[in-house]
């Protein structure tokens, strides 16, 4: 329990033993950037994948046996977001779209 109160990522069990739920924090701006990160995650392990606009708070369900966590924040970080934990590449968020140019976060 400490552990888990130390920790910035709110981690939530599902009933089903292979799912595991995770919400963490994507930066980014607008209703395309939703799709983009959204997509980014429509991979192998992965159930569901949402980005709420308003808070920033991406909710992803997966199967911690097929997908890492670690490689869910890669993926989008590869489409130019920055993670709680990876941060994307500059040439990658460069070529973003103007609109989708979100204030990034601090290194
Ligand atoms: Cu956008």
């Amino acid at each position: 329990m400490l552990f888990i109160a130390m920790c910035a990522t709110v981690t939530v069990y599902a009933q089903s033993k292979n799912t595991q739920t995770e919400t963490f924090k994507v930066w980014g701006n607008c209703g395309m950037c939703k799709k983009t990160i959204e997509k980014s995650l429509k991979t192998k392990g992965v159930s569901k994948a949402e980005w709420n606009m308003e808070t920033k708070m991406m909710t992803v369900v997966f199967n911690p046996k097929k997908v890492s966590l670690a490689q869910i924040h890669k993926n989008i970080a590869s489409v130019g977001y920055d993670t709680e934990l990876e941060r994307a590449s500059d040439d990658v968020y460069n070529k973003l779209h103007g609109c989708c140019k979100y204030e990034r976060k601090k290194q």
